[in-house]
């Protein structure tokens, strides 16, 4: 046939590929820049003696700069096609996955069968469910938060009650039932004993063999004695106790703080010799949501009008954002956040010193601001504000770091707007502004800044690197 003769005369159809073929690696160099990852064979070709003329990828026949005088020579060669690499640690070259296990959100099942945290079956459960993530993605998660906030999670749950499950008693909120005296301080020890089954598993099942991580994160607002009498600063260590130390102090020191035992007495549950036996070694790192600070008052030895933090509950701390009618720092669209950067600074020296400088991610800091809907877009999406909040906080942060505190990281929220739990969509604390009509993210000013405060930082750790890796050629 017609079609045979073709092929014998030219066995190549027209179709036929063509081409020349490469690898990033060999080929392009580059090995750091636009803030390519480490790969292994970067890593491997630095050891000694691994290559015969001790050379290694680093610029190759920087195809990466060249490529276009490299597609003229394909051109001339007349080939149709390219065989080449995508260099996966310049795609992605540090998207580390940081998992959170339970951020507010459980089934409704545990609340109706149980009453979720108020039972002490929950620590099988969320032990169950925990097992199974680190056994399907632990491979790949090398970041494993138990929970986000369970601070928050059961004083709103069980004290104010404006949380689900809805809980309370008078006068401290209006719940049709509930305890809040009571029932945060069981919710509190079924948490922590459901984050001590879970690190526990992970230790004893997953960690040697995945390599990665866990730790809890609460939320810690600074608080601020409001004078300096020994009565107003002993109240803001009690405050601290009551908020934030309450969880921390089990996993870390395997008891409750000294002052809400003192405090609570029988109200406050008790660790069993099995429970220290499981809270030991509790946690790799702690995860911090740090957004605002408060002052606080004595309330032991004067007498406080009612308000957060004044009862036996809290402490006898009050809690208040303003001295003398002045605010501790500027007033946001959230009526519980106050600008306060230095408070990043002392909170996170605070926990450096109470825990022995165990590892500390910055897990949440982030602005929220109301839309005006009569504002232009343009107006919408030059966050100033938010710009100057996080500058603040960053630069807070980084002089803790200078004095030594162990801080791994940091995470803005938000990526985007989204559902702000009690306030729905109304309050925006995203780098990008949410269209909620058509879902469209534009990039506020506050997205360009924070990329190019991560780049600054990229390229002079980038320098210091090369001139690590020149000197050890
Ligand atoms: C975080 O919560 C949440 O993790 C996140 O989901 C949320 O979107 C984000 O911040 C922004 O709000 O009355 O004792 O609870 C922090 C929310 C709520 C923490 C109010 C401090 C005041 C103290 N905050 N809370 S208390």
């Amino acid at each position: 046939t017609s079609l045979k003769g073709s092929a014998d005369s030219c066995p190549f159809p027209s179709n036929f590929l063509f081409g020349t073929a490469s690898s990033s690696y060999q080929f392009e160099g580059a090995v750091l820049s636009d803030g390519k990852g480490i790969n292994n064979w970067d890593v491997f070709t630095h050891k000694p003696g691994k290559i015969e003329d001790g050379s290694n990828g680093d610029v190759a026949v920087d195809h990466y700069h060249r490529y276009p005088e490299d597609v003229d020579l394909m051109d001339y060669i007349g080939v149709n096609t390219y065989r080449f690499s995508i260099s996966w640690a310049r795609i992605l070259p540090s998207i580390q996955p940081f998992v959170t296990l339970t951020h507010y959100d459980i089934p409704q099942e545990l609340e109706d069968i149980y009453g979720s945290w108020l039972n002490s079956k929950v620590q099988e459960d969320f032990k169950y469910y925990a097992d199974i993530c680190f056994r399907f993605f632990g491979d790949r998660v090398k970041y494993w938060v138990t929970f986000n906030e369970p601070n928050v999670v059961v004083i709103r749950g069980y004290r104010s009650g404006i949380y689900p499950p809805s809980r309370c008693s008078k006068p401290f909120g209006n719940c049709s039932s509930g305890d809040s005296e009571k029932e945060p301080f069981i919710a509190a020890h079924n948490m922590i004993l459901s984050h001590a089954a879970a690190a526990d598993i992970y230790r004893t099942k997953y960690q040697k063999k995945q390599g990665g991580s866990i730790g809890i994160v609460l939320n810690a607002l600074w608080y601020e004695p409001i004078s300096n009498s020994l009565e107003d600063k002993a109240a803001a260590g009690r405050a601290q106790s009551f908020y934030m130390n309450w969880f921390l102090d089990p996993i870390i020191h395997g008891k409750y703080p000294m002052e809400m035992r003192e405090i609570l007495q029988s109200d406050l549950p008790t660790f069993s010799k099995h429970d220290l036996e499981k809270l030991k070694n509790g946690l790799d790192f702690i995860g911090i949501n740090h957004y605002t600070s408060f002052y606080v008052k004595d309330c032991i030895f004067s007498p406080c009008e009612p308000g957060p933090g004044a009862s036996k509950t809290e402490g006898f701390a009050l809690r208040t954002a303003q001295k003398n009618g002045i605010f501790i720092g500027e007033p946001t669209a959230a009526d519980w956040l106050f600008v306060y950067p230095q408070g990043m600074e002392k909170i996170v020296t605070y926990i450096k010193e109470r825990y022995n400088n165990t590892p500390m991610f910055i897990t949440e800091n982030g602005f929220g601001e109301n839309d005006n809907p009569n504002s232009t877009m343009e107006i919408l999406l030059h966050d100033v504000k938010r710009v100057e909040y996080m500058n603040g906080y960053l630069e807070a942060l980084a002089k803790a770091m200078r004095k030594g505190a162990d801080v791994r990281g940091y995470f803005a929220w938000s990526l985007l707007d989204n559902f702000e739990w009690t306030s729905g969509y109304t309050l925006r604390f995203g780098l990008h502004h949410v269209d909620y009509a058509t879902l469209k993210r534009t990039p506020r000013l506050s997205a360009t800044w924070y990329k190019e405060f991560i780049a600054s930082h990229k390229a002079q750790n980038a320098s210091a690197r090369s001139v690590l890796i020149k000197k050890k050629i």
